[in-house]
């Protein structure tokens, strides 16, 4: 009998061609077919108005919420069926309108203390089929049992592992961990995939913390700094290996950050979240997710799908709903909460075929833009005419319904291809389109903020990057360059009852490397709780490294960094095919190795980087593109387009800083150093959950050391 893991290691030696293709039965790998799938198709559409999200108002008192099993009318309310999903409940609670939630609005210097409480219960008791019928065993996921639900008779494994392997699904109780995307805040509050704990307070990961000391428990207490500037950061589960399915279920919420030192600028339009997620159902109203044979015959991780694509678009946990709006100025914070489906948005009057209006957008990941930028669908081609957004980005836009006659109907349309940019195209009457707005009777004046007066939104933000230049602004300097590489692992070809299936994605990686990493004497050990990691990226506080991400995939990859906003320097096209011959070359043996890391000394296999990728330079093509206006801003999660290298500049340090100050004398408000850290990744989630994540751990400043007292420091 092998390990799971071992397991995983012959897979990869198998997608390097030297194992016979597996034998794959499909009768009983079908775990999902319990349910029946509903066609996105025969959902009617724009039928209930957009759900409002509870809003809590961080003050000084604690906050909790439990992460709770309930029914929310997610399908349209002609529909005969709720829902069951999960999301995040305020005592007392029992249900909510939407999954999604609260929105917690936190002030700039006052912390906030979260209870994280985990109720979601046990799998036996679990009616979200999409979740329970879809966890991956075969997969390096937080695993509370160690195992123990593994161990299936052999008449029910799935036939497309030997025997030996088992891969039944997870059966214990729900491990879950929150994660504050965006935020400035200590390692330990962090919420990364290795703190999760169980709703029986049993298990935890291995980098779990609470506030109050609790060794094991179904919650954890984070005591959020709130040090940063004002920015709309997002919160959601991160659990190892299970946060695709558990953010499916509904754990996600927004987490807007406001700075009375520096108010917003007067009288925008009031905020409307608009969370933008695909799903899928079955024909009893159920939360539906693909997992195994036929979509993906994968030898390797039976029920795991490469990227969840949905045939249904909801917005703030419905389907398909409607706004009615004034013709006057709103302001919405775009939010794309979904697995893997990117989105190309612009506004299209449904009657006269139209486009427009505009979207103003005024703000980033991160904060504020210096300016609004107009993305405009009748613009020239180029990257300003919609609304283009990958999993785990934020847009704050401002739109001006004004001069639109009550009774007008606007589509919000989507035309970004699924995988994004060149898979699918969306179905015009379904996934093409994502919400409607109704125009109303106006009830008074508007006087909010006009975006065309181009008044700024902002006292001019910190520049790592000249977005006219696309270089390192003036008076930065860079510690650091890393150069490194996306890739994704595809398997052997496979047959499957006569059919012949291509090779499919078993993993998609950083750097070539798999989260926990491999020892290698240019990685850095660091052992948490008993399990060791091996780490790679161990930036300095204080100091600025400028990452150039080298895509060799076929898809584009929102990356994602945690702790820290950075700003996109420029991207720049290179010969995919010429590089990835030299790339294969270099490994030991002269083949690609997958999972080996890079292939030469991370800090000395290229003299002019870190990475320990050859250099990209001499197959660089095209000029290096500054970002677009509305890209040139504070971000934490950025699209990397295949066959182009993406350059971003990272400061690990505060946001507000002068752009000219020096490493040793930039800190953060808290101790971000040392332990188990944090981790950058894909955020496509099926991807991050399949080993396209990597640790991260900041060490200490070059500089002067200071005394921190960790949870008591901000
Ligand atoms: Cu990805």
């Amino acid at each position: 009998m092998i390990t799971r893991r071992q397991f995983l290691k012959s897979g990869l030696v198998m997608s390097a061609g030297l194992m016979v293709s597996p034998r794959i039965g499909v009768s009983r790998v079908l775990a999902a077919g319990t349910q029946t799938p509903l066609a996105g198709s025969s959902i009617p559409q724009f039928v209930d108005s957009l759900p409002n999200l509870d809003l809590i108002h961080a003050g000084t008192s604690p906050i909790e919420l439990r992460m709770t099993e309930f029914q929310a009318q997610v399908l349209p309310s002609v529909f005969p069926h709720k829902t069951w999903v999960w999301g995040y409940l305020q005592p007392g609670q029992t249900t909510r309108a939407s999954y999604l939630g609260p929105v917690i609005v936190a002030e700039r210097g006052t912390p906030t203390e979260i209870k994280w409480v985990n109720a979601l219960g046990n799998t036996a008791d679990s009616e979200v089929l999409a979740w329970v019928d879809s966890t991956d065993q075969t997969m390096h996921w937080a695993d509370p049992l160690n195992g123990e639900a593994n161990d299936c008779a052999e008449s029910v494994e799935p036939d497309n592992l030997p025997t030996g392997v088992c891969a039944q699904h997870y059966a214990g109780p729900i491990p879950a961990v929150t994660h504050l995307h965006g935020g400035e805040v200590p390692p330990v509050l962090d919420g990364g995939p290795d703190a999760w704990f169980t709703s029986d307070g049993a298990y935890k990961g291995h980098a779990f913390y609470s506030l109050d000391g609790a060794a094991a428990t179904n919650y954890a207490i984070y005591r959020y700094p709130n040090v940063q500037e004002a920015a709309p950061i997002w919160f959601h589960d991160h659990t190892l290996g299970l946060t695709r399915l558990s953010v499916y279920a509904g754990l996600a919420g927004a987490y807007l950050i406001t700075d009375p030192g520096h108010p917003a600028p007067a009288n925008l339009p009031p905020l409307v979240p608009l969370v933008i997620q695909d799903r899928m159902f079955d024909t009893e109203g159920q939360l539906y997710f693909p997992a195994g044979v036929p979509f993906v015959p994968n030898p390797v991780h039976p029920f795991w799908v490469p990227e969840f694509i949905g045939d249904t678009i909801a917005v703030n946990g419905k389907v398909w709903p409607f706004l009615e709006v004034e013709p006057k100025r709103y302001r919405f914070l775009f939010l794309n909460g979904s697995n893997a489906r990117g989105y190309e948005m612009f506004l299209v009057n449904r009657d006269t075929k139209a486009q427009g209006p505009a979207l103003w957008q005024i703000g980033t990941d991160g904060g504020y833009l210096d300016a609004p930028v107009k993305i405009d669908p009748n613009a020239p081609k180029g990257p300003l005419q919609r609304l283009v957004m990958l999993p785990g980005e934020r847009a704050d836009v401002i739109v001006d319904f004004a001069g639109l006659a009550p009774g007008t109907r606007l589509l919000l349309r989507n035309i970004a291809k699924a995988p994004y940019p060149n898979g699918e195209a969306p179905r015009g009457n379904t996934t093409g389109r994502i919400m409607e707005f109704r125009v109303v009777p106006p009830t008074g004046p508007d006087t909010s903020y006009d975006p065309t007066t181009g008044t700024p939104l902002r006292a001019p933000m910190v520049r790592l990057a000249d977005p006219a230049t696309g270089t390192l602004a003036a008076g930065v300097t860079a510690q650091k360059i890393r150069q490194l590489t996306l890739n994704e692992v595809i398997g052997p070809p496979t047959t499957v009852d006569g059919v012949s299936y291509p090779g499919g994605p078993l993993e998609i990686l950083v750097n070539n490397s798999e989260l926990p990493g491999t020892p290698r004497p240019d990685f850095t050990a660091i052992t948490v709780g008993g399990i060791t990691t091996y780490y790679s990226e161990l930036p300095h506080e204080g100091d600025t490294e400028i990452w150039e991400v080298v895509n060799l995939t076929a898809d584009a990859h929102p990356i994602h960094l945690h702790l820290v906003q950075f700003q996109l320097m420029n991207r720049q096209g290179f010969h995919v095919n010429k590089y990835n011959a030299v790339y294969a070359a270099a490994f030991p043996g002269g083949t690609y190795a997958p999972g080996f890391g890079p292939p030469l000394d991370y800090e000395t296999g290229n003299p002019q980087v870190l990475g320990g990728n050859p250099d990209i330079t001499p197959f660089l093509q095209g000029p290096a593109k500054p970002p677009p206006a509305n890209e040139a801003g504070w971000k934490d999660t950025i699209v990397m387009f295949p066959g182009q290298v993406t350059r971003i500049v990272v400061r690990w340090a505060p946001t507000g800083l002068a752009a000219d100050t020096g490493a040793i004398d930039a800190f953060y408000p808290f101790d971000p150093n040392g332990g188990h850290g944090y981790v950058w990744h894909c955020h496509i989630s099926d991807h991050e959950d399949n080993e396209m994540m990597r640790p991260t751990s900041v060490k200490a400043n070059h500089g002067a050391t200071r005394t921190y007292v960790q949870g008591t420091d901000y």
